[in-house]
């Protein structure tokens, strides 16, 4: 952080907007957008050389998206609506990044974005109430409101395992993949991970590779995601009826048109369950398995029969015995994100291709010519890293940030994340996070969710601006209330019983906690729209 001297020089130099923006990814986008609609003057920064945020970076082979392309798009604009088209059920990364273009020009977005530039840090003033951002070249600009839309998946995780400089070959992590195209041909390529990005990938890779070597350390389970190019009937129908599709999936649980059951598996017969599941397998989506009973997030007895439906399956599907026997999942189904996959347990039938188990043989070092387990050495031209992101607190608290009294964000939540509502937290005024921890955020279709928050966020912009606000600044006791309700949500449900990212476990170091609130899109919304309709409740306005 910078020292008391240079303040009086930014005050005089520095240039001074509303609001600065952190991101061009759909929440900076929509927030830019916004804020210039309402009237106030507003700069984004964006470290890439170009938009789109997490769908610039994760370019990876077989990228896209798990949420239905109908739906995930913005909700916002009919024009917008209207003038697109989705070419297939689920989209793949570079027609979602092409959207994100589409969407900018239209809307005249670029001329308020400053690309190439990272923000190393922003801390709060309290004498004139601004915040000081400050950028990679050194300079300082100024702002009354400080929003950063990093992104919720954007801070990569690449473990520190020994030795991983010494590799010679080439190494990627899916989160950060490179422009020009890998070529993987003939290749002996290793591809550590399997998780949602480790899943798309690996068999697209395998298709290329001379030989694929997968490393993995916690099975998953993952569903066909029975993709296909979309027909103008259902494109049409889907156009025609938004405004009530838009009405259920704000009032959903997950940000999707469609819910679970109010039927408990316990309740039916083996036979009947088993009818239903193979019925929601055949369907495919995110949240189909899960929404077949109403008791699988809860028991661990009902959710052990989605569970064991879902092993008999990669039983059913991988030929080789002991290669789906390291194949199994055994924690409970849906405490990690569900995972849609294209071939992905079949490319283990594949005679290019071989798993890992890194429980029975943990990985020992990265050497100049692979990767050594406890029990061999392989080989290897190519590793992958689809290990992850230090997700929801990582990207803000890579940022820097320092807020009244000198405390930095990442004093402030050493022990554990505190926010109010997931947008603000105490000793931070006028900052708001979009999608933030604590909100329902990845639990849900993040633009729904990003939307909901902008909205918000420009609402209570134009009531402080009405009532000569200054500074709005959460309060702490509400923050610590808000901190027990998500843990109290989320311990009603199995999601914290499991090691996973949304706890946080997938990073040495941080505090262990379920980072998300797990509540509902819809319930959500009701508690944030309360908070503003009484005049911002749990927040102090100065
Ligand atoms: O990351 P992950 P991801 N040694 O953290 C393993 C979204 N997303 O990028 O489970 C060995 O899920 C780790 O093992 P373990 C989506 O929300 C969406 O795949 O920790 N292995 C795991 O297997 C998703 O949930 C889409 O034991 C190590 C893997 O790496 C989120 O992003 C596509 C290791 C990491 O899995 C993250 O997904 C892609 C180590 N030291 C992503 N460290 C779609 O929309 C980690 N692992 C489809």
């Amino acid at each position: 952080t910078r020292g008391q001297s240079t303040m009086p020089f930014a005050e005089q130099h520095s240039k001074k907007y509303d609001a600065i923006v952190i991101g061009a990814g759909f929440s900076g986008l929509y927030m830019l957008y916004r804020l210039r609609e309402a009237g106030f003057s507003v700069q984004v920064y964006e470290a890439a050389p170009d938009i789109g945020g997490t769908w610039y970076f994760n370019r990876y082979p077989g990228a896209r998206c798990d949420i239905e392309s109908i739906y995930y798009n913005y909700t916002f604009s009919e024009e917008l609506l209207n003038e697109w088209e989705w070419s297939s059920k689920y989209a793949e990364q570079h027609e979602i990044l092409n959207y994100i273009n589409f969407v900018a020009d239209k809307l005249d977005l670029r001329k308020d974005i400053q690309l190439q530039t990272r923000v190393t840090s922003a801390e709060y003033n309290e004498e004139n109430q601004k915040w000081e951002i400050e950028l990679e070249n050194g300079s300082i600009v100024i702002a009354t409101y400080f929003i950063p839309a990093v992104g919720v998946l954007s801070a990569s995780n690449i473990p520190n395992i020994k030795g991983i400089d010494q590799f010679k070959g080439a190494l990627y992590h899916t989160g950060e993949w490179p422009h020009e195209k890998v070529d993987f041909k003939g290749k002996r390529v290793g591809v550590i991970g399997t998780g949602s990005s480790g899943i798309q990938a690996i068999p697209v890779i395998a298709q290329e590779a001379g030989h694929l070597t997968v490393f993995q350390r916690t099975p998953q389970y993952s569903s066909p995601a029975h993709n296909h190019p979309l027909d103008s009937e259902t494109i049409h129908k889907t156009k025609e009826n938004f405004n009530e599709i838009r009405e259920t999936m704000y009032t959903s649980m997950h940000g999707v048109p469609s819910s679970a059951s109010t039927r408990a598996a316990v309740q039916d017969t083996p036979e009947e369950r088993e009818r239903i599941y193979e019925k929601a397998w055949q369907e495919g989506g995110l949240f189909s398995l899960l929404y077949t009973y109403s008791d699988i997030a809860f028991s661990p007895e009902a959710n052990e029969t989605v569970a064991q439906f879902i092993r008999s399956k990669i039983n059913k599907t991988v030929h080789d015995p002991e290669t789906a026997k390291k194949l199994m999942p055994n924690f409970y189904y849906g405490t990690k994100r569900p995972i849609l996959n294209t071939d992905y347990f079949e490319t283990y039938n594949r005679e290019n291709v071989s798993l890992i188990d890194l429980r029975t043989a943990p990985i020992e070092e990265i050497t100049p010519s692979g990767l050594r387990t406890s029990d061999l050495a392989y080989d290897l031209d190519i590793l992958v890293f689809a290990t992850g992101f230090d997700a929801l607190t990582g990207p803000l608290l890579k940022l820097n940030i320092q807020g009244k009294n000198g405390v930095t964000l990442n004093e402030k939540w050493a022990d554990g994340t505190q926010t109010y509502l997931g947008i603000a937290t105490s000793g931070f005024p006028n900052m708001f996070m979009i999608t933030g921890p604590q909100s329902p955020s990845v639990l849900s279709n993040m633009i729904v969710s990003i939307e909901q928050h902008v909205d918000w966020i420009i609402d209570c912009l134009a009531y402080l601006k009405e009532h000569e606000v200054e500074a709005i600044e959460a309060n702490a006791e509400a923050e610590q209330m808000w901190a027990k309700q998500c843990k109290a949500i989320a311990d009603m449900t199995l999601l914290s019983k499991t090691d996973s990212w949304y706890m946080g476990a997938n990073i040495e170091g941080k505090p262990r906690e379920f980072l998300a609130f797990a509540g509902g899109v819809g319930p959500y919304r009701q508690i944030c729209d309360q908070v503003a309709s009484k005049g911002y409740e749990g927040f102090t306005l100065l």
